[in-house]
């Protein structure tokens, strides 16, 4: 049986900050990774919390990147706001863009983010809530390395490729979603894998191209998307307009450059704000209570809303202080240190 460790909060912080520190990252970096590691692991994201910390040690060994690099946010005389990272860490560069992505759209009604030359490692949801604390709908996307099949193929060609959206809600939890559009992220699999549990059927095929449910053959093989051939479209779309569309690289390309297994993919992210005052009619308020009602209908039915987990874990976790984390992850992580 797995052995659970009690984390007391303020560790989550003190050990992501040490081990970053460790690996090479400098102080603005390493404070930008562990606020993002830190909020998945206080909502219980167990495959995008203080687990990443090995992806993001990999990256730095492999990549051999510039801890220090600071991203560019360029002057932006429209709705576009272009952030270069500069071949750091995207989550530097997205803290930096984001107040000029919310001024914008404020401004125009809409406005869009695209982040260049990033390493990305993390859950997508701490962006698009931010925007949604601004009072704005937010949609963000990334590809990743190709290690997904489309719909009807064999080899990896398309990336776990998240896609994230929050939509604000007053005085209540936004309405957030995010998920891989792979049927499940290359995280969970990993996490499978060290917990010695079969996937389920349908996650992914083998190198033969034959379906498994063992996480070392998926890893090997390749992931299936969700939704079967509209996952697989979803997955194109993210590969398009966070790619090709802003001057980046796809899943394919990001993994021939990568110089190491396990490195955080390299390329860009795009981010899509809507401001409702905008588009309300002026209704912002009617339009609010009608979003509301959908909201409660679903729930009238005994079905719930996308992150109600998290958040419900965010609370519990902050009113013990503490979170549960796997021993042997946590002694694992503490290796890293040496
Ligand atoms: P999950 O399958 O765990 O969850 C997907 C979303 O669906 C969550 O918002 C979740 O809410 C919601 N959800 C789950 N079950 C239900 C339900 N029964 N009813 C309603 N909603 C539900 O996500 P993934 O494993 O696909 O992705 C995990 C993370 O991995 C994401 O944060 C993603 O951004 C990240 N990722 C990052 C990549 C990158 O390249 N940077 C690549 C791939 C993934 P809740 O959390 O409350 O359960
Ligand atoms: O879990 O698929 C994943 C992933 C890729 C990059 C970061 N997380």
């Amino acid at each position: 049986m797995t052995q659970i460790r009690r984390m007391p909060l303020s560790e989550i912080k003190d050990l992501s900050l040490s081990v970053l520190a460790h690996a090479g990252y400098g102080a603005a970096h390493a404070e930008a990774i562990t606020d993002t590691l830190y909020a998945c692991q206080l909502d219980d994201c167990q495959s995008h919390g203080l687990f990443r910390l090995f992806m993001c040690c990999q990256t730095m060994r492999s990549e051999a990147i510039d801890g220090d690099v600071q991203p560019v946010v360029q002057p932006s005389d429209g709705a576009v706001v272009r952030a270069d990272a500069r071949g750091g860490m995207s989550l530097l560069a997205f803290d930096q863009a984001a107040p000029l992505l919310i001024e914008k759209t404020r401004h125009y009604g809409i406005a869009a983010l695209a982040i260049n030359n990033c390493y990305h490692f993390s859950a997508l949801w701490p962006e698009v809530e931010r925007l949604s604390a601004a009072g704005l709908a937010g949609l963000a996307m990334v590809p990743s390395h190709a290690w997904g099949a489309p719909a009807g193929g064999t080899r990896g060609s398309l990336g776990t490729n998240p896609l994230a959206f929050s939509w604000p809600r007053a005085g209540k939890d936004p309405f957030t979603f995010d998920f891989a559009t792979s049927g499940f992220a290359r995280g969970e699999i990993e996490l499978y894998k060290r917990a010695g549990k079969p996937l389920p059927e349908g996650v992914a095929i083998d190198k033969d191209g034959q379906p498994t449910t063992d996480p070392q053959a998926a890893l090997d093989g390749a992931m299936l998307t969700f939704g079967g051939y509209k996952g697989s479209a979803l997955s194109i779309m993210i590969e398009l307009l966070a790619g090709p569309l802003i001057d980046d690289l796809t899943s394919l390309e990001s993994m021939e450059i990568a110089k190491g297994a396990g490195a955080a993919p390299y390329h860009g992210e795009m981010i899509l704000a809507f401001d409702p005052d905008h588009f309300s009619g002026g209704r912002v308020a009617d339009n609010d209570a009608r979003a509301e009602r959908l909201f409660a209908d679903i729930l009238d039915q005994g079905a719930r809303l996308p992150s109600q987990r998290r958040f419900a874990a965010r609370r519990r976790n902050l009113a013990r202080g503490y979170v549960e984390i796997s021993e042997g992850l946590y002694q694992d992580l503490r290796a890293l240190l040496q």
